[in-house]
């Protein structure tokens, strides 16, 4: 299994940041030490999704830490990004490992066989999610609640990430429920201090 050094993945939605500001904020998040972020921009185009992901990749390594591509395997390796992150529908794991052996896998996963699968597949880490209810609605289903979180980490020898409304007063019992890491879209990239909100959590996850 390949090291996972991260505890908090800062998972991007340029939707929820104003015009132009989308590099400043995640800049601001590495700033407070970020150190793995995945582009997930689903709605734009391979062009500006590459160009994009050229600025995120120079940001990134700027603060040495990790980008991965959602779903998109051949922006990844365009970028030299250190991992891709698959969906449920994209690319099966088992096939990305096979042909990119460099490139970290990580897999959004919604059940405990999902979990199973990922695993069996050759993923590196999953998000396993929505815990919590997310601003971002129903989109991803009814939240699992803590105690399917707590299954699929007992289930799984990978490292865990939960996913989905995770709010700073809910990363105790996250942790408790053996997730080795928690997985953010809004709590760092809609927070008005993306800086402080990046320490808090990260001193969250380190127990203080
Ligand atoms: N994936 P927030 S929930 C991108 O369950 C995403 O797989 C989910 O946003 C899953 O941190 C989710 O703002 C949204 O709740 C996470």
């Amino acid at each position: 299994m390949r090291g996972i050094d991260f505890t908090l993945y800062l998972v991007t939605d340029r939707t929820l940041v104003a015009e132009g500001e989308f590099l400043n904020v995640l800049r601001k998040a590495l700033e407070g030490g970020v150190k793995a972020v995945q582009l997930r921009e689903k709605d734009l185009p391979g062009r500006e999704i590459l160009f994009l992901a050229r600025e995120v990749r120079k940001l990134t390594s700027s603060f040495g830490a990790k980008l991965f591509i959602n779903d998109r395997v051949d922006v990844a390796l365009a970028v030299g990004a250190e991992g891709v992150h698959l969906r449920e529908d994209s690319m099966p794991v088992s096939a990305v490992r096979r042909s990119f052996p460099e490139l970290l896998v990580g897999r959004s996963t919604h059940s405990l066989e999902g979990a199973l699968e990922a695993e069996r597949e050759g993923a590196d880490f999953i998000t396993f999610g929505p815990v919590f209810e997310t601003p971002s609605k129903r989109k991803f289903g009814p939240p699992q609640g803590v105690e399917k979180l707590a299954a699929v980490a007992e289930s799984v020898s990978i490292p865990v990430f939960a996913i989905g409304g995770v709010k700073p007063e809910r990363v105790v019992e996250v942790r408790k429920a053996g997730a080795k890491g928690i997985a953010l879209i809004s709590g760092i990239i809609a927070a008005p201090d993306p800086k402080e909100a990046a320490e808090k959590y990260l001193l969250l996850m380190k127990g203080r």
